[in-house]
């Protein structure tokens, strides 16, 4: 039975993957962390440590403690706040990686990071962006994920590490939102829907980007947890997309509910670049071939869960 440490698990990703693998694994064999804690399910329904990830004699010290041998490492700036503080996003992102790195090196532990299409940049080719392609982004974060894909690598044909990964689009939730990420519009514009009826979308109408629903995110990272190994051509960087979307998309699927709902938009330069430096979708035949991906959501049947458990939420 595996006995799972995971990092950041208040982030947007964490918040939903502790629930889950607490059911899958069982609730005392997940040992979420965070560099604080707070009074959701996930800090009070099991075992919980607070961890900063740039400590790698704390993150040590809890992987023994609990003999654990898998560690799945989230805690990470997204690409927003990693523009607006390059070098805190270098440290933590980096500093954290190869902690969490050396501590399943030193404790044999099989590791799990998520790499982004954020790995790639403006001449990377923009439509089906091939599995195995240039990689040159323009962003701080990018460089972080296409460094970590690396270092994932390096660990695994150096030291024998099993380590994975996936380069996730942006991911959809109605559980934790996210914080500072380039996607979040896609998240906002259901909160806002729900709450005004209306959205003002930072990402300019017509920027296509990679999304998937947050259940997709979650199946997809342990079946590539449990895939069997000999059938891995790749490692640490699985394309993997349920959608290529745009806010006029969204808006119009949303109209399906919701038909007074309105969309405008003021345009964050900074965010926008960003996107516009991204693929407009990505291929995700590897992921599909090596270890079974697939996606259950849509954007149509993604939009009626979205708001449906958002009503609910309200309620
Ligand atoms: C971000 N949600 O926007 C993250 C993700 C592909 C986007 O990496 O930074």
């Amino acid at each position: 039975m595996k006995k799972i440490l995971l990092t950041g698990a208040l982030g947007q990703i964490g918040t939903e993957l502790t629930d889950k693998l607490r059911k899958t694994y069982g609730t005392d064999n997940v040992i979420a962390t965070d560099i604080r804690e707070n009074d959701s399910h996930v800090v009070k329904d099991g075992l919980f440590e607070i961890l900063d990830v740039t400590d790698a004699a704390a993150m040590a010290e809890i992987a023994q403690k609990h003999k654990v041998d898998t560690i799945i490492h989230l805690a990470a700036l997204l690409s927003a706040t990693a523009e607006a503080k390059p070098l805190l996003a270098w440290n933590l992102n980096m500093g954290g990686l190869v902690n969490a790195l050396e501590v399943s090196r030193e404790q044999n532990c099989q590791f799990f990071t998520p790499s982004s299409i954020g790995a790639f940049g403006p001449i990377t080719p923009k439509s089906l962006t091939p599995q195995d392609t240039i990689q040159r982004p323009t962003t701080m974060y990018g460089v972080n994920k296409v460094a970590g894909e690396l270092l994932c690598d390096y660990y695994y044909h150096k030291f024998g590490l099993d380590t994975r990964g996936l380069r996730f689009p942006g991911l959809i939730s109605y559980v934790a939102p996210p914080g500072g990420g380039t996607t979040d519009y896609a998240v906002e514009i259901y909160y806002e829907a729900i709450e005004k009826g209306s959205y003002t979308s930072y990402i300019d109408k017509g920027t296509y980007m990679d999304m998937m629903y947050m259940p997709d995110a979650l199946n997809a990272i342990v079946n590539l947890m449990e895939a069997d190994p000999a059938k891995l051509k790749h490692r640490n960087s699985f394309n993997v997309t349920a959608m290529s979307i745009e806010p006029e998309m969204v808006a119009a699927e949303i109209r399906k509910h919701i038909p007074s709902f309105t969309l405008d938009y003021n345009v964050d330069p900074v965010r926008q670049s960003i996107a516009d430096s991204w693929p407009d979708s990505i291929d995700a035949t590897a992921a599909k071939e090596e270890w079974g991906f697939e996606a259950e959501y849509d954007l149509e049947k993604m939009t009626k869960d979205m708001l449906t458990k958002l009503e609910e939420k309200k309620a």
